[in-house]
C-alpha cells in the first residue's frame, strides 16, 4: 500500500531560516511554496529528486504555523522545531483510507482525503496508535 516517501515534514518557527538552512547545507532548493489556511501552514516544498516525475519525487516539507493554535504551532510549544510527521505515497488515498480503517486499529484524523501540497489528495492518521509517529497518506496529484 505505501509506494515511497513522498516528504517529511518539519516543524519550524522560521521558513525562511529553515529554506536558506537547507539550501546551504544540501543545496536543495523549493519547487513549492504555498499557504494551507486549513492546515494552518505555510510550507515550502524541496525535491530530493528533481527531475523526477510527480508520483516518484521525494520531498523535504518545511512548515511554519500560522498561528499557535494549529497543528504545527501547538507542536512548536510542546516538542520545539524538529520532525512533525512522515508523508508515504499511496496509490489511491480513499482506498487507503477505506482499508486502514477497517482495521480499526488507528484513528483516521481525516475521514475523508483533504488538500495538500501540490495538489496532492492527504488524509492523517493519529500518532498516538503508530508509536507516536503522525503519519499522512499522500495521492499526489497525476501529472
Ligand atoms: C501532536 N502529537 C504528536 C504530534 N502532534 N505526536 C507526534 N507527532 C506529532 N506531529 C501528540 C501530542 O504530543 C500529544 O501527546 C497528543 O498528540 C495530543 O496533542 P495536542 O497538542 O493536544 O494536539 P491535538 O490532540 O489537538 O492534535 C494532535 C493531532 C493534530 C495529531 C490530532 O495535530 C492533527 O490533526 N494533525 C494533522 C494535521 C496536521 O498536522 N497539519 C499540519 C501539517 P500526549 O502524549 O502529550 O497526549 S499540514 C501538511 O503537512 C499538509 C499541508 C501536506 O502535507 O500537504
Amino acid at each position: 500500500m505505501l509506494q515511497h516517501i513522498d516528504h517529511v515534514g518539519i516543524a519550524c518557527r522560521s521558513l525562511d531560516v529553515a529554506i536558506e538552512r537547507y539550501g546551504a547545507l544540501f543545496g536543495v532548493t523549493v519547487t513549492s511554496l504555498e499557504v494551507n489556511e486549513a492546515q494552518g501552514v505555510r510550507e515550502a516544498m524541496l525535491a530530493l529528486t528533481p527531475g523526477q516525475a510527480a508520483p516518484l519525487a521525494t520531498y523535504i516539507q518545511l512548515l511554519e504555523p500560522l498561528a499557535d493554535d494549529t497543528p504545527v504551532g501547538k507542536f512548536l510549544a510542546k516538542r520545539g522545531e524538529g520532525i512533525h510527521h512522515i508523508g508515504y505515497a499511496v496509490a489511491n488515498v480513499t482506498e487507503a483510507l477505506a482499508t486502514i480503517g477497517e482495521t480499526g486499529r488507528v484513528r483516521l484524523i481525516d475521514s475523508k482525503p483533504r488538500h495538500g501540497s501540490m495538489g496532492a489528495s492527504i488524509a492523517f492518521l493519529h500518532p498516538g496508535d503508530l508509536g507516536g509517529v503522525l503519519t499522512e497518506l499522500v495521492e499526489p496529484k497525476a501529472e
